[in-house]
């Protein structure tokens, strides 16, 4: 499928007589319209008047234009999540980093080359916007050249023969958590209350589910002993989420619960929506899935019904192939997976709950054999509803074991290192992720890439080109969720982690008396990396990358409500080599 009106125009360019790249023309018309998600209506952004916004469909190589037309009535950007932006840093999509918001009844075109291959998504990033469903699915076949991790798994050749046509077939899967308010009400209402709003309402799989609410019994049944020690004499709300007022997730800081709406942390009304349904053909053997995480809040813990999960790609990049049951995803990673279609011919339940500590909340789709439907049979969990085994042979993927195929390997050394530390700022709502906060009004000032100082500067990282850069993420008490952190243009390396403080004064001196919790030789290279949670003390990680690409890059968690509260701090790479900015995205200008 591809986004309507696209126009696939086939260039020959002069590189070499055999490369061909086309150029594809794509337009997405952006509405703000009320719509009923998980059965309940509230108003959301469409993307060509769909909601969850409609696949584009790529080839490696391709030169994109992505024109945006802002038909909302406030100011957006579009991102492109994981689209390393080389040589094009104005088409990131960031408000006051590398454009200015696209302004009501105006229009933006981006440019972009697809260098990579894999599963990636476009999403809102100006304000909370990605939370009101502006996100959609990128998906770009590798090149042929491109060696293929299949026969790790199997050296049978029918076998590989499926996998290779699963992966030509694969489809994305679009995973994400829904609130009921809009991402403004809940912005002005943790400014009022000054609480982090951290429950969402339902969870949904390609836009499709419902509100359950469960009954009292069933929520202090379902508690788990680590939400238990959290509560203190609390209970989970009749969302199952923790209340406002713990202090563990909140902080010690002053609020005004009156300032909250109903549905932010309780006040369940139980509503209908469709429900996915994902049919296959078992004489295809296999099924490819590009598990795309668009959740704003929540990590999201999905299994299939007695069904394996050969994950091959993450964040776009192949792995050595690992098999699983359960997939923990944090905020905006991508998983590939081949499932096996080896079982009898039926119905099986796909089960998504959340992997967030404050809540539980759950939804369903069918795997459905296209042979055979049964519908309504039960089939048997790997996974409960708290996201814990159902069953003593469970396999869940270790994310920090997955092998990229090939290996990359980062520098042995880095040339700089910062100290990040991660936790509130003044209040429980407010966040920063080094020194000061990155606060909502800095997306309106003049675009970094145009002015290198019209951000605070204690909010900017200076880097030189083709240097290694290190940076030292610190996570406090108090108890702090994983930080899903992203960064923008080119991937980077989860090189170590650990519990505790990083007393260090360098990553080397690290490496020399802890070589155990340090990976040089195969790390996760990912664009999107979780911070450990820091449930009973401080944790830290570490991520080294390799600057390549000059211009201004965001980095943030992505947990929505953690960015708006300032949880952001800009690359500035490459200051050495910087870029001169093309007359058509100067100033205010419009890409056209
Ligand atoms: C959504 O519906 C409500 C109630 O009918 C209406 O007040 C509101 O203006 C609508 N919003 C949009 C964006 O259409
Ligand atoms: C919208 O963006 C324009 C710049 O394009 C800016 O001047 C204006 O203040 C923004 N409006 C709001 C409400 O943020
Ligand atoms: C290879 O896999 C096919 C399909 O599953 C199977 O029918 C065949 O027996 C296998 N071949 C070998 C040599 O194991
Ligand atoms: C829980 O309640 C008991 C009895 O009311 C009280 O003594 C105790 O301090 C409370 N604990 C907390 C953590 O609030
Ligand atoms: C915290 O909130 C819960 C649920 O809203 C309420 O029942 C409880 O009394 C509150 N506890 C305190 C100490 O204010
Ligand atoms: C708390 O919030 C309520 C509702 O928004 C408001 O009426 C009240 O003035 C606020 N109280 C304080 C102390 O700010
Ligand atoms: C399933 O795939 C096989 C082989 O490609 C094909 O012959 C068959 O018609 C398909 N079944 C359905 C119901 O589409
Ligand atoms: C959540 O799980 C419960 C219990 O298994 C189930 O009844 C309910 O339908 C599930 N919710 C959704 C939206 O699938
Ligand atoms: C979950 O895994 C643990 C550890 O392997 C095991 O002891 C437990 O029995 C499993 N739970 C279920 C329900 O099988
Ligand atoms: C996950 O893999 C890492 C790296 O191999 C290892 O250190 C860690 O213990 C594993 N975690 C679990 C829960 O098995
Ligand atoms: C940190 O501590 C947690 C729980 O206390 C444990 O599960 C985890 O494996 C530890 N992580 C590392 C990297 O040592
Ligand atoms: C930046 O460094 C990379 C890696 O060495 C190099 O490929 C690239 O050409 C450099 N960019 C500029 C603008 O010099
Ligand atoms: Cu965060």
């Amino acid at each position: 499928m591809k986004l309507p009106l696209t126009i696939r125009l086939l260039l020959v360019l002069c590189l070499t007589q055999w490369v061909h790249a086309a150029t594809v023309k794509v337009t997405a018309v952006l509405t703000w319209a009320n719509k009923t998600v998980a059965g309940a209506t509230r108003p959301v952004i469409l993307t060509n008047g769909q909601y969850p916004g409609p696949p584009l469909s790529l080839n490696q190589g391709d030169n994109v234009q992505f024109k945006v037309e802002n038909r909302c009535p406030f100011n957006v950007t579009v991102h492109f999540h994981g689209i390393e932006q080389v040589g094009t840093p104005w088409s990131d999509g960031v408000p006051g980093v590398s454009q200015v918001p696209i302004q009501q009844g105006r229009s933006f075109l981006y440019r972009w080359t697809a260098d990579q291959y894999g599963s990636y998504f476009y999403h809102a990033h100006h304000r909370g916007q990605l939370e009101d469903g502006l996100y959609g699915p990128i998906y770009i076949a590798p090149s042929s050249s491109k060696a293929k991790p299949f026969s790790l798994i199997t050296s049978n050749a029918t076998q590989l023969q499926a996998m290779r046509a699963a992966e030509e077939n694969t489809s994305p899967m679009m995973l994400s958590d829904w609130r009921v308010l809009t991402s403004e009400q809940i912005w002005a209402a943790e400014e009022a209350s000054g609480v982090d709003s951290y429950c969402a309402n339902a969870l949904l799989i390609n836009g499709k589910g419902s509100v359950t609410c469960f009954s009292r019994d069933e929520i202090d049944s379902l508690t788990t002993p680590n939400q238990r020690a959290a509560l203190g004499n609390e209970t989970l709300t009749d969302i199952a989420c923790f209340p406002a007022n713990i202090t563990a997730a909140q902080g010690s800081f002053t609020h005004n619960y009156s300032a909250l709406l109903p549905t932010m942390f309780s006040g369940c009304t139980p509503s209908r929506g469709p429900q996915a349904v994902l049919t296959v053909n078992s004489s295809a053997h296999y099924v490819s899935w590009d598990l795309i995480s668009a959740a704003g809040l929540l990590h999201l813990t999905i299994s299939v019904d007695e069904h394996d999960m050969w994950v091959y790609a993450i964040d776009g990049r192949y792995v050595q192939p690992v098999r699983v049951n359960a997939i923990n995803i944090p905020n905006a990673n991508r998983y590939s997976v081949l499932v096996p279609l080896n079982k009898p011919a039926g119905d099986y339940t796909i089960r998504m709950v959340s992997g967030s500590p404050q809540q539980i909340l759950n939804t369903t789709a069918i795997l459905r054999y296209i042979a055979a439907p049964q519908l309504g049979r039960t089939s048997n969990p790997w996974i409960t509803l708290t996201g814990g085994n159902a069953t003593a042979s469970t396999i869940f993927l270790n994310d920090t074991s997955a092998i990229p195929f090939p290996i990359v390997t980062p520098a042995a050394t880095a040339d700089a290192t910062y100290f990040l530390t991660i936790g509130h700022y003044d209040a429980s709502y407010r966040w920063t992720l080094a020194n000061s906060s990155f606060g909502l009004g800095l997306e309106e000032s003049q675009p970094l890439l145009f002015n290198q100082s019209s951000v605070p500067s204690d909010l900017v990282i200076r880097t030189m080109n083709n240097t290694w850069v290190d940076l030292v993420l610190q996570v406090n008490s108090p108890v702090q969720p994983a930080h899903p952190i992203h960064k923008h243009s080119n991937k980077h390396f989860l090189i170590g982690q650990g519990n505790g403080t990083f007393t260090w004064s360098s990553v080397a001196e690290a490496i020399r008396d802890i070589p155990g919790s340090f990976n040089l030789v195969n790390p996760p290279y990912k664009d999107t990396t979780p911070t450990p949670a820091a449930v009973t003390g401080a944790t830290w990680s570490v991520i080294r990358y390799h600057v390549v690409n000059p211009g201004a890059f965001l980095m943030h968690c992505h947990i929505q409500v953690h960015q708006s509260g300032g949880m952001a701090l800009a690359l500035l790479d490459g200051v050495d080599a910087w870029p001169s900015i093309p007359a058509n995205y100067q100033g205010n200008a419009s890409g056209f």
